[in-house]
């Protein structure tokens, strides 16, 4: 028995979503906990998940966490095309890749996902609604300090402290992602890995804010990778079906409102 707890927005969903449909492996009970109106931090779903994030997986009893752990679990329990190179250096690059994206990455997309859209649609919730969605957040979350930056994100906005550090050390890795694709055709060589599932939600989400522009006719090698990874057969699946329409709206017409402060930020 499978079932994952995900949501429609949530790039580590994606993430595994991605690694379970390349390995060819159907879930048998979809949970989805709607992140943005706090379902995450229900005492059922925190015994589950104790950060209160998605996604989790649970296996025949046993429960997952961590979407770059949950991955790996993937690859190693199910039979279907393996996703980790047999090489110990193609190994080493893939996790130089994930182990990024879990130190620096991902908790810049969180920053730069809110400033840019979430934090325009929790503003909808009515006063006490959005004051106590805030309060529920774990200290330990997303990152250690996630409750009070999502504080400071949500009341502030592009005027919260580093959020110009943020969108470019975001923009910095599409760079570190451009050289390597210039040289091979996968991020951990020639062949398609966890490395390219963990990334390409990153890349993804930028696509569904309408920021393409940070890559298309730059960075050629992040043109051609992400183009073939939405050739991937179950791309549309797993990441744009998931995502309600009015959440793929917001995030299209917040990202494109601001794009124009982002790019400024990133100097293109
Ligand atoms: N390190 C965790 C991070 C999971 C995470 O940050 N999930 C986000 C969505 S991508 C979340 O659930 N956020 C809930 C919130 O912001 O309250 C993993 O890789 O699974």
């Amino acid at each position: 028995m499978l079932e994952l707890y995900h949501h429609g927005s949530s790039v580590c969903a994606a993430k595994v979503r991605f690694a379970l449909a390349e390995k060819g492996v159907g879930v048998d009970q979809s949970h989805y906990i709607d992140i943005l109106a706090g379902e995450q931090f229900t005492d059922e779903y925190r015994a589950i998940n104790p950060k209160a994030v998605v996604p989790s997986l649970v296996h025949d009893g046993k429960i997952l966490n961590e979407s770059t752990v949950i991955c790996e679990y993937i690859d190693d329990e199910f039979s279907g095309p393996d996703l980790i190179p047999s090489d110990a250096y193609g190994r080493a690059q893939m996790r130089m890749w994930t182990k990024a994206v879990d130190e620096q990455l991902h908790p810049a997309c969180g920053e730069l996902t809110f400033v840019c859209c979430h934090r325009h649609i929790v503003l909808r919730l009515p006063r006490e609604k959005l004051e106590e969605f805030l309060e529920s957040t774990p200290d330990q979350s997303v990152t250690s300090k996630w409750k009070a930056r999502k504080q400071e994100i949500v009341r502030e906005g592009f005027s919260a402290p580093g959020i110009g550090d943020t969108i470019g050390l975001y923009y910095d890795y599409l760079v570190k992602m451009n050289e390597v694709l210039l040289q091979q055709k996968w991020l951990a060589g020639d062949g398609f890995s966890l490395a390219d599932i963990g990334l390409a939600p990153y890349v993804n989400r930028l696509d569904m804010l309408s920021m393409p522009g940070m890559w298309s006719g730059r960075l050629l090698g992040v043109e051609r990778w992400f183009s073939a990874i939405k050739a991937r057969p179950r791309f549309k699946e797993v990441f744009l079906d998931w995502c309600p329409e009015k959440l793929t709206d917001d995030l299209k017409e917040f990202g494109t409102q601001s794009w124009p402060e982002v790019k400024t930020i990133i100097g293109l």
